[in-house]
């Protein structure tokens, strides 16, 4: 089965006013569809075809021959995990055993913030900033345009994309505004906190 577009969990204009429709329309009407498409056109009659996202990825990292399949796929799975990772009236601060992890791991929840605000603001061009569990222990990292924990053998728990498409039409080139704007107002800490109780 080819690969599909999945669809947004929530209403177009559903993260207004902090991310727009028009953002939404283009990032995942268009980007995230782009992606989709391009990766099945890529894999059509190989032995890709027909294999799990995850599987396509762990195939072809680091084979310089398949780098175009590889940034599609991780891109079509990165921004699939991205959705995911905001929802309306998110933001604030986690609770339970996430929470305890972030304090033991980073020192504080201010601490673990300003470390991935650092990691979005550092990354020169395109590219994501990432909360990650490597060996048991949370980390910050940043990868560059389609790049991904997965490849790093590392479980992904949050994400933030910080291409220009991202935020470009609502914040301009105010990249520290939309990173601001998506921890204290969008980040949906039930999905970190399911993503690391199950991992
Ligand atoms: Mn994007």
């Amino acid at each position: 089965m080819a690969h599909q577009l999945p669809a947004l969990p929530y209403d177009l204009d559903a993260l207004e006013p902090h991310i727009s429709r028009s953002t939404l329309e283009f990032h995942h009407g268009k980007h995230h569809a782009a992606y989709v498409t391009n990766l099945n056109n890529l894999v059509a009659a190989t032995e890709l075809e027909g294999q799990s996202l995850e599987d396509t990825i762990t195939a072809v990292a680091g084979d310089a021959a398949k780098a175009g399949i590889f940034n599609n796929a991780a891109q079509v799975w990165n921004h699939s995990f991205y959705w995911q990772c905001i929802k309306a009236g998110g933001g604030g601060t986690p609770s339970g055993d996430l929470a305890a992890k972030i304090d033991a791991d980073f020192g504080s929840f201010d601490a673990f913030k300003e470390q991935f605000k650092t990691a979005g603001a550092t990354q020169f061009g395109s590219g994501w900033a990432w909360l990650v569990l490597d060996g048991g222990t949370l980390k910050v990292t940043k990868t560059a345009n389609a790049d991904l924990p997965l490849a790093h053998g590392q479980k992904a728990l949050l994400t933030m994309d910080v291409w220009e498409h991202a935020y470009y039409l609502d914040y301009q080139n105010r990249r520290p505004d939309y990173m601001s704007t998506y921890l204290d107002k969008l980040v949906n800490w039930d999905f970190v906190a399911a993503n690391l109780a199950a991992a």
